[in-house]
């Protein structure tokens, strides 16, 4: 098997290389390439050392089986389809396929790709972590409404954002923000569109309907950059289309292997970054009822936004694939 990483030294994807080494994904070739900028460097997978390269249109018609992906929207918009137009499978972390009608959006643990197309969009890093946390209401109880409120990580802005953050901690002016992030909270992740939402909050809405395949459920976000490095965390206001106990939304998040329940706030067990950064599970707590409407609760889950959010689920995906050929 041939596999190319595009974008290896990035921080999504340096963490794609540690989730190959981890998942021990069997390739016989592996080609790790960057913009040229970043060419030339050398990286170790397995132990072994590669020179990053530098990809160029012909390097697509290397014969590559599968490519994973995290490089920027304007690069998966040139480069997916000429790998696709080769034969290989690509699985891309950029936003740019996931809302094309032919293109599937895929988290294992709820969907499998059709492979109608060749090319596999990984969804966004918040909306991966929250629709996990949904997905057992959704089975139990079935979902009417979520509202999102998200408390987003700077390193899901890779390196700029961790250097506002650091360096901003030193007086420095942002780079990545419009605002300061150091001892601040910025209500704006990505562009705003004129309705008043921004990029990433219609990421989470429209991603959610997909992803779940349901376009029925409403579902409305606000998201929030927060001045903390590493994972997400998300508060989930969810109204269920049946009605249920506080006891019986907690119990649906037991023994689901990729799901960590820490819900006992009276002893100070509740997630929070601290505990979910580097781990592979969503973490999930703060299950309360929301007395001002029916069948609704509160929920909060913490995920890392590298690797579920992003490296661990994209090559969740080439495994699945793999074992399923
Ligand atoms: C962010 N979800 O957190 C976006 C892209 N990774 O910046």
């Amino acid at each position: 098997m041939k596999l190319a990483i595009v974008g290896a030294t990035g921080v999504v994807g340096t963490k794609m290389i540690e989730m190959v080494e981890q998942y021990k994904i069997p390739f016989d070739e592996l080609v790790l390439f960057s913009s040229k900028r970043s060419s030339g460097s050398e990286l170790k997978v397995n132990g072994e050392v590669y020179t990053v390269q530098e990809l160029t249109e012909d390097r697509t018609k290397d014969g590559f089986d599968y490519v994973i992906m995290s490089a920027g929207g304007s690069t998966s918009e040139k480069f997916a389809p000429l790998f696709e137009a080769q034969g290989s499978i690509v699985i891309d972390n950029s936003s740019f396929w996931r809302m094309h009608d032919d293109i599937d959006l895929i988290v294992p643990e709820i969907n499998t790709p059709s492979l109608n197309r060749k090319i596999i969009a990984n969804p966004n890093c918040s909306t991966i972590q929250s629709v996990i946390a949904l997905k057992p209401l959704y089975d139990a109880f079935g979902v009417k409404r979520v509202n999102y409120t998200t408390y987003q990580s700077v390193s899901g802005s890779g390196a700029g954002g961790i250097r506002d953050l650091e360096e901003g901690a030193k007086g420095a002016e942002p780079t990545t923000y419009p605002k300061p992030i150091y001892n601040n909270v910025i209500p704006q992740i990505d562009v705003f569109l004129d309705d008043g939402y921004t990029k990433e909050e219609v990421k989470m809405i429209n991603e959610t309907k997909k992803i779940l395949g349901d376009d029925a459920i409403d579902v409305t976000a606000t998201c929030v950059r927060v001045p903390v490095i590493s994972s997400h965390s998300v508060q989930m206001n969810v109204t269920l289309n049946k009605e249920t106990t506080e006891e019986e939304v907690r119990n649906s998040f037991k023994d689901i292997p990729h799901i960590v329940l820490m819900d006992d706030p009276a002893n100070g067990v509740y997630p929070t970054p601290f505990e979910a950064t580097d781990e592979n599970e969503i973490y999930v707590g703060r299950i309360r009822k929301d007395p001002t409407m029916d069948n609704t609760f509160h929920v909060w889950c913490v995920g890392d936004n590298i690797l579920k959010g992003a490296a661990q689920n994209t090559v969740q995906i080439l495994k699945a694939l793999l074992e399923n050929k």
